[in-house]
């Protein structure tokens, strides 16, 4: 393959990528063991939008950031106007809005899926704020996780429990804006142990078609079994045009978290491949939402945001340099280990020379992480805000 080739088809899928950032990325974050806080937490939406700004000073590819309700608008509505002070002053927009349905008391039970009519409405009516908060922000996808599940079996009917979350969906839809997107998110366990209302990609489905024309599924990676196939979950849905987008993150064994392309790289590279094709056979199909969803409770969380965006645009340039028109021949061909050579030589090729030449020919450091390092933004921030993470310290139990 001619140097000019890899070049130009690095350069364009660059061009198109970007990737949306978790406000909660920025925040101390631990597991039911513990939180270890970090000096240069964020502790306020001020210093996540501060954050998410340096990020996107860096690598130039995370335009957005991603909002949780309660953790980054507390009052709800109230908060749009500081929301959009913030992303003035930062050029870093509000992105996704993602309700809390997960930690109110009322919620033990579950909250759209809850037994209860009460509890049900109540937690309606935050999905339907959530909504108007997008509206108000200009948000295109309101992004649905919902932790309903039980831990017993007999402890609750999963059959009524269908109906109900049906219902809140449904109504939820109605509620968006023309050309808003909702997505479903499905995860098969935690903090439910024995059933999850949303548990995969046929339930969030057949719920998003349920709901109307203007829901999809949401992808988290983390969110399957052990060897769950899920680049074929992703053909499916780009199949079905139902792919709504990616909560990427990387695992060893369950909902981890990690950072993106540190346990599996290969598995985000076969994922960006089907997005890649999908572009082939139908150039003008809108490319689904990428955001990063992880809790960066070991590594620095400006440098392990900055390095997941950068490992993102490596492994996005790796899939671009498949040939898909030789490699159909080779499929269709059953031309078995050269296909696999086009398709896997593709993800040996080190593409960070070319990246880096993208990053400096768009004015962007040719080493993001490098860059930040000598910024001394880190330090910075650790020493404005360690008196208040200090003082944030709690244990979990
Ligand atoms: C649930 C989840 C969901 C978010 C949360 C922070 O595991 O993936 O997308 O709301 O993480
Ligand atoms: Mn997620």
């Amino acid at each position: 393959m001619s140097i000019e080739t890899n070049r130009s088809r690095v350069f364009r899928a660059l061009d198109s990528f970007a990737i949306e950032i978790p406000s909660w990325g920025f925040a101390n974050t631990g597991t039911r063991f513990g939180k270890f806080q970090q000096d240069a937490a964020a502790t306020c939406i001020e210093e996540k939008f501060a954050d998410a700004g340096e990020v996107h000073r860096l690598t130039g590819a995370t335009p957005t950031l991603a909002l949780h309700v309660l953790w980054d608008l507390p009052n709800g509505l109230a908060d749009v106007a500081t929301i959009k002070k913030l992303a003035d002053e930062t050029g870093v927009r509000a992105g996704s809005i993602n309700p809390n349905l997960f930690q109110d008391q009322e919620y033990k039970f579950g909250s759209i899926a809850n037994p209860s009519a009460e509890i049900r409405a109540k937690a309606i009516v935050h999905l339907v704020d959530s909504v108007e908060i997008g509206k108000a922000l200009g948000s295109a996808e309101v992004s649905l996780w919902i932790a309903d599940g039980s831990n017993y079996p007999g402890s609750q009917s999963i059959r009524r429990r269908i109906g109900w979350t049906q219902e809140a969906l449904k109504q939820t839809h109605n509620a968006l804006a023309p050309g808003q997107t909702m997505l479903v998110e499905y995860k098969p366990f935690e903090p439910a142990f024995y059933h999850t209302d949303i548990a995969d990609w046929g339930m969030a489905l057949e719920f998003a078609r349920g709901a109307g024309p203007q829901a999809k599924v949401l992808v988290d990676t983390g969110h399957h079994y052990q060897s769950t196939n899920i680049e074929q979950i992703v053909a499916w849905l780009l199949e079905l045009k139902a792919l709504g987008g990616f909560h990427f993150n990387d695992r060893k064994y369950a909902d981890d978290d990690l950072t993106l392309g540190s346990i599996d790289p290969y598995q985000i590279f076969r994922i960006f491949h089907e997005i890649q094709y999908q572009q082939t056979i139908q150039p003008d199909s809108a490319l689904p939402a990428f955001m990063i969803d992880q809790s960066h409770n070991m590594k620095g969380k400006m440098e392990a945001m900055v390095q997941t965006v950068a490992t993102a645009q490596e492994l996005y340039a790796k899939a671009a340099l498949v040939d898909h028109e030789r490699l159909a021949a080779l499929q269709d061909g059953c031309r078995l280990v050269e296909a696999e050579e086009v398709f896997r030589g593709a993800f040996w090729e080190d593409v960070r020379p070319l990246v880096r030449a993208w990053r400096e020919e768009h004015g962007l450091p040719g080493d993001p992480l490098a860059a930040l390092r000598a910024s001394g933004y880190v330090e910075k921030i650790s020493g404005e805000r360690k008196a208040k993470n200090a003082a944030g310290l709690s244990s979990y139990a």
